[in-house]
């Protein structure tokens, strides 16, 4: 026994107690103890049945992460080694499970002959979400207890089940509602007085044997789940381990699960989604902001502004239980706004994502007003209103006027200075940037913006607020257009003067598209609207030649059926238009410049590159507190692909030496600020220490 493993009896039962915080995941130094009161207890004939369950707040959730890549990681015992100890019990063995039972958790509950659970518990096999597959059985045994469709569908997705829908498939057998462990005693014991015959999962035949006859079915399912792969190599490979589970021998098929295990852990996706699983905690650690900052209760948030933006952030609180008044100037506003989200939630309702229920308890959190009076019993406010500094102070002197003491003002400004913003108020210290990503009710992100004055528990409110409604956040300081759009400015920079010098529409998108982004800038653009950002560059005195005269004649992309693209009636689908290569020439011949053949290298180097300096000249302002903060930015609010693990982990390991070299290259041809490279970047480069690990200071 080890402070890890503790073994108490019940009578003639044994219950091995793991104990690793804060997830009981399987270290080495928990497997080592585990292995060895298995092997005493499955000699022991004393003992007639074992239940294994877990202190703290859950089950097993999972190997140890911090050992991949480590010796610890395939020392002995290893995880497969427990299990086949697990599944050599000659007496009935039981996992009773709170919590969440993940990973190699699930995998080693699947080693003993029965399951039992609180009615909490979550059932999981979310590797495929670190770029992995479970590599311990889990695409193996779990096909033979709750058949291979659905063992397909819940170890592609990474999504977890509940227990009422684990008891209905057979992953485990009981439910109890208190006294997990002490009812898995009896559970146990009663298996064992009734003498039945036990049956290992692997030997389980039954609920394979329908596939095993006839593949059709699993693979439409595979073929279906697969085309949101989004080129990520893991969910392939959880297909093929599954379909395996059903085609080969038990044997055969755990070993050529551990193959693919061994192939994609030492990969560079799963590398880049380990790093952002760690990543997106760090975020939440905010220099200030200990565990002794405890935020400020928030039990109704004020929105002001009902248009796509302030409705999509109401949704978010609604969907997070959280009660929200919604403002906006006229009663006509307002109801299409409250229209424009009732609208929404039909839409999820009819894919069956929602439930009428559901939808009817969060649009009965909402209550609209076009009267500022009553927001005044709000905890937390974010305005989301029109982009402009004096707009902004406008309504924060309102919102100053009305809102009670201690109720946090928030910002929902993408550019502007929120120390500005603050003080128009009496109260900095209660203002914050809330900045939301459009959909705000689908992406994930959320840029918290301290500013000079911001206090800590009004940060760590909002923290506490992103959390309750399911938002990704990262805390970041204030400048133009904060960490992302800063950083997407820089990755746009190049693109009107890479089609004047002869690339294409279609030939730039496709490096993107090539490189994993969902879409290419200019598709991305016709999507969002060409309009806005002409409106945006007529404001500040700009101009894009190109981008400009497509708006002149009425080309703002998808919504008129033309921008950069051509797009057929009803279809969404860009396809390349002679007139637009025509003006890109004319417009190139206008302002004297040759047209030659661009390489995909260099559309990249010329996008990609600078957005990479501009995250680095962040980091060296403070304005971003981590490198990894960077990557979750832009992984939750642009698309960057999840297996290049973010821009700034990408960038180390195309090179930063490599990076540094390309973009003096181009400055020195250009002039151009955009390829000026960091100080940051060049000293991480030459001082080899990463991003991660890079000075701040003087230019290197
Ligand atoms: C696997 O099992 C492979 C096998 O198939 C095959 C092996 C051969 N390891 O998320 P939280 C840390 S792959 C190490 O904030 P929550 C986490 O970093 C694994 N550390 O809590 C954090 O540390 P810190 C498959 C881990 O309550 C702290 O625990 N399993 C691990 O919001 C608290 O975490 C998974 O992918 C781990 N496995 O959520 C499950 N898990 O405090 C991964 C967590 O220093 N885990 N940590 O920042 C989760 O999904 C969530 O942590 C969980 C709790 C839902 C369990």
């Amino acid at each position: 026994m080890t402070d890890y493993v503790t073994v108490s009896r019940d009578g003639d039962v044994a219950i091995v107690t793991l104990d690793n915080p804060p997830v009981n995941s399987l270290s080495h130094h928990l497997r080592e103890p585990l292995n060895a009161a298995l092997v005493a207890l499955r000699d022991d004939a004393a003992v007639k049945g074992v239940v294994l369950a877990c202190a703290g707040r859950t089950f097993v959730a999972g190997a140890d992460i911090t050992e991949f890549g480590t010796p610890k990681a395939t020392a002995s015992p290893n995880l497969r080694e427990l299990i086949v100890t697990l599944e050599s019990f000659a007496k009935p063995t039981v996992a009773a499970i709170h919590g969440t039972a993940f990973g190699g958790g699930l995998e080693l509950a699947m080693g003993c002959h029965f399951r039992v659970a609180d009615p909490n518990a979550k059932f999981g096999l979310p590797e495929v979400k670190l770029g992995i597959l479970p590599g311990a059985g889990g695409t193996v045994r779990l096909p033979r207890l709750i058949g291979p469709e659905k063992a397909l569908k819940v170890i592609v997705s990474g999504n977890p089940i509940g227990a009422r829908e684990a008891l209905e498939e057979g992953l485990v057998e009981a439910i109890f509602e208190s006294d997990l462990v002490a009812n898995a005693v009896k559970f146990v014991r009663e298996k064992a007085i009734s003498g039945a015959p036990l049956i290992a999962v692997r030997d389980r035949q039954d609920r394979i044997a329908a596939a095993k006859a006839d593949l059709t079915g699993f693979d439409a399912a595979a073929a279906e789940l697969l085309k949101k792969s989004r080129g990520l190599d893991a969910p392939k490979r959880c297909v093929d381990a599954v379909r395996n589970a059903v085609t080969m021998p038990f044997d055969q098929a755990l070993t050529t699960e551990r193959k693919y295990f061994v192939d994609l852990v030492e990969g560079d996706q799963s590398k880049a989604q380990r790093h952002l699983f760690f990543a997106q905690r760090e975020a939440a650690k905010v220099a200030g902001v200990g565990p002794d900052v405890k935020p400020r209760p928030v039990k109704r948030a004020g929105i002001i502004g009902a248009g796509t933006m302030g409705g999509g952030i109401a949704m978010s609180f609604l969907n997070g239980g959280i009660p929200v008044t919604i403002l906006e100037m006229t009663q006509d506003a307002l109801d299409r706004g409250t229209a424009n989200m009732a609208k929404n939630y039909d839409i999820s309702v009819k894919r069956g994502s929602l439930t009428e229920e559901a939808k009817a308890k969060r649009l009965g959190l909402l209550a609209g007003t076009t009267d500022y009076a009553d927001l005044a019993d709000c905890d937390l406010i974010i305005e989301a209103v029109f982009e402009e500094m004096a707009v902004k102070k406008e309504v924060f002197g309102k919102l100053d006027a009305i809102a009670k003491p201690g109720a946090i003002l928030a910002s929902n400004t993408s550019y502007l200075d929120v120390n500005e913003i603050a003080a128009s108020t009496s109260r900095p210290s209660d203002v914050l940037g809330m900045h939301f990503f459009s959909p705000a009710n689908v992406m994930k992100l959320l840029e918290i913006v301290r500013g000079e004055k911001t206090a800590p528990d009004v940060l760590a409110t909002a923290l506490d607020v992103a959390k309750r409604i399911a938002k990704v956040p990262v805390v970041v300081g204030v400048c133009h257009g904060f960490v992302g759009n800063r950083m997407l400015a820089a990755r746009s920079a190049e693109l009107e003067d890479l089609l004047l010098e002869g690339a294409t529409p279609q030939q730039v998108d496709k490096v993107f598209t090539d490189f994993g982004w969902p879409m290419g800038p200019f598709a991305m653009g016709d999507l969002a609207g060409l309009d806005i950002g002409w409106r945006n560059r007529k404001s500040l005195g700009k101009t894009a030649a190109i981008g400009d005269a497509l708006c002149e004649q009425g080309r703002f992309g998808q919504k008129t059926g033309k921008g950069y693209y051509i797009y057929e009636a009803g279809s969404r689908a860009p396809k390349p238009d002679p007139e637009v290569e025509a003006l890109i020439e004319e417009k190139a011949r206008e302002k004297g410049v040759n047209r030659r053949d661009i390489s995909a290298d260099e559309i990249a180097e010329r996008t990609m590159y600078p957005m990479v300096n501009e995250g680095a000249k962040i980091l060296e302002e403070g304005i971003a507190a981590r490198s990894s903060d960077v990557d979750i930015v832009w992984i939750n609010g642009y698309g960057f692909p999840v297996g290049k693990g973010g821009p700034m982990f990408w960038a180390e390991l195309e090179g930063l030496g490599r990076i540094v070299e390309r973009l003096e290259f181009w400055h020195g041809r250009t002039g151009k600020d955009v390829f000026a490279p960091a100080a940051l970047l060049k000293r991480a480069a030459s001082e080899g220490t990463g991003l991660s690990g890079a000075r701040k200071g003087k230019a290197a």
